[in-house]
């Protein structure tokens, strides 16, 4: 069993990133504290001086002294496959340390997933979504209008890579497949569930993401 404890607000979509890695990795946690971002709980002096950019995800790994405190969602999840995944590299979440041209695409894949998906469906789902639901506030229209041409654009282009490969960087499942699920669990349940219908590649990606024990786990009872 692993020496971590996680600080998690498992509503969320960063905490959800790390919850399909943590069970694709088959990694026990057993201390698990909830944070309610709803009651400001990240906000507080305590929590504040473990992680001073007052977010979830957050870690503490105390196999180190002193512990590891590690936050970003992405980060935390690269060092978890790293230091506890599978030494069977087929089922790692990463690439092959050893592999250039594997560690390449799967960058390009991550830049991507972070600069360019998440960058206009975490921005539309914020507007669309989190705001009416859980800060009481109003939807910029414009602004959702002009996020949609931008996810519409990475969606096709991510519909042309998964012509040609089954997972996002490659033919292997990696982190980076994870990441994009929470966003895209919205989009498709929620705030654009026609995004798919014209995207068959990305659509038969989905399908496989989500018959996966980990996203159902992670997504099954979920109420936002
Ligand atoms: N880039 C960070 C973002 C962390 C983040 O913003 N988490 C959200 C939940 S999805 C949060 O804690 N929001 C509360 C706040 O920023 O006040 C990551 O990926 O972990």
């Amino acid at each position: 069993m692993s020496r971590i404890t996680l600080f998690t607000d498992s509503r969320l979509p960063c905490p959800q990133r790390l919850l399909l890695t943590i069970h694709e990795l088959g990694l026990e946690i057993k201390h698990i504290q909830e944070v309610d971002i709803s009651k400001s709980e990240h906000k507080r002096p305590e929590f504040l001086e473990l992680n001073p950019y007052g977010a979830v995800p957050f870690i503490r790994d105390a196999s180190y002294n002193p512990p590891l405190m590690l936050a970003e969602s992405r980060a935390i999840a690269r060092y978890l496959a790293r230091a506890y995944g599978s030494s069977d590299l087929s089922a790692s979440l990463l690439p092959d340390p050893n592999d250039v041209v594997a560690i390449a695409k799967f960058e390009k894949a991550a830049s991507i997933e972070l600069t360019s998906f998440d960058a206009v469906a975490n921005q539309l789902e914020l507007e669309e979504l989190f705001k009416p639901s859980w800060f009481n506030g109003e939807t910029n229209v414009e602004k959702c209008k002009q996020l949609r041409t931008g996810i519409d654009r990475v969606v096709d282009l991510l519909d042309k890579r998964l012509k040609h490969q089954q997972f996002m960087a490659g033919d292997k499942l990696t982190v980076v497949d994870l990441f994009f699920v929470p966003y895209m669990h919205h989009l498709d349940q929620t705030v654009y569930p026609t995004l798919l219908d014209s995207r068959p590649h990305v659509r038969a990606w989905w399908r496989m993401m989500t018959s996966r024990a980990s996203y159902k786990h992670s997504f099954s009872n979920l109420k936002v």
